[in-house]
């Protein structure tokens, strides 16, 4: 059995990923590929819980530390529960965010040092990483704007611009020093232009793929 592949999505909020989600599944679907779509933090009974704790603004009281936690909890689950077994079964998996989203947000818009996510990754991951991570990279101003209207923001989007900004350089950051697996989209193009190059983006996974 021929290991499944792995994409996660990430980016700032307003990014896109949830449109163009949509439109690789269908693509990826077409290609016969049994596909799994998950995400974070999320994708299991335990995940969701945590999802909808670390969202709540009723939590605004969260640690820095506790939220650290709590992504990777939901993250242990999800590889173990999720990832790996369509992995090992052959499926691909498409995952909105995944472990590149805690060195954004807990390390660069929180400031929790890298060395400590970097042990809980291996701790909880055991070092798993997509093969391919597509960033959709677009100005926080535009981002925030397309996410406005959506109704109360949760406790993360409340943050300030300048929060924000330092998830985008995080990201940006990242994939610099991982090339070969990041690929940065221009989110700030139109859907259509988008979905192109994300198809392009992850067309060679295709080709070493039986
Ligand atoms: N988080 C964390 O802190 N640490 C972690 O380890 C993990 C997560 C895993 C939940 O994530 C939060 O958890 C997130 C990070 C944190 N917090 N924030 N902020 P999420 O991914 O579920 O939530 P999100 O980042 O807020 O996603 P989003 O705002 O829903 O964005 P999206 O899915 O990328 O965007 P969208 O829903 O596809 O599009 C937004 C709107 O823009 C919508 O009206 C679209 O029609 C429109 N859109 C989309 N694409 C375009 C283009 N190309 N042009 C014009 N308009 C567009």
């Amino acid at each position: 059995m021929t290991r499944g592949r792995f994409i996660s999505l990430e980016g700032g909020e307003g990014a896109g990923k949830s449109t163009l989600l949509a439109g690789l599944r269908e693509y990826i679907e077409q290609q016969g590929i049994d596909l799994v779509q998950t995400r974070e933090p999320g994708g299991t009974a335990l995940g969701e819980a945590v999802r909808s704790i670390v969202l709540d603004p009723a939590h605004r009281g969260l640690s820095g530390e506790s939220e650290l936690l709590l992504m990777f909890a939901a993250r242990a689950q999800l590889v173990r529960e999720v990832i790996e077994p369509a992995l090992a079964a052959g499926r691909w998996v498409l995952c909105d965010r995944f472990t590149d989203a805690s060195y954004a947000y807990q390390g660069g818009g929180r400031g929790q040092p890298v060395a400590r996510i970097q042990a809980l990754e291996q701790w909880a991951t055991e070092g798993l990483r997509p093969d391919l991570t597509l960033l959709l990279d677009l100005p926080v101003a535009t981002g925030r704007a397309r996410a406005a209207g959506r109704g109360e923001a949760d406790r993360i989007e409340v943050e300030a611009d300048a929060f924000f900004e330092r998830v985008r350089a995080s990201y940006r950051q990242r994939a610099a020093q991982e090339p070969d697996r990041f690929r940065i989209v221009d989110a700030s193009q139109s859907i259509e232009a988008v979905l192109r190059a994300s198809l392009a983006a992850i067309a060679p996974l295709f080709e070493v793929s039986p």
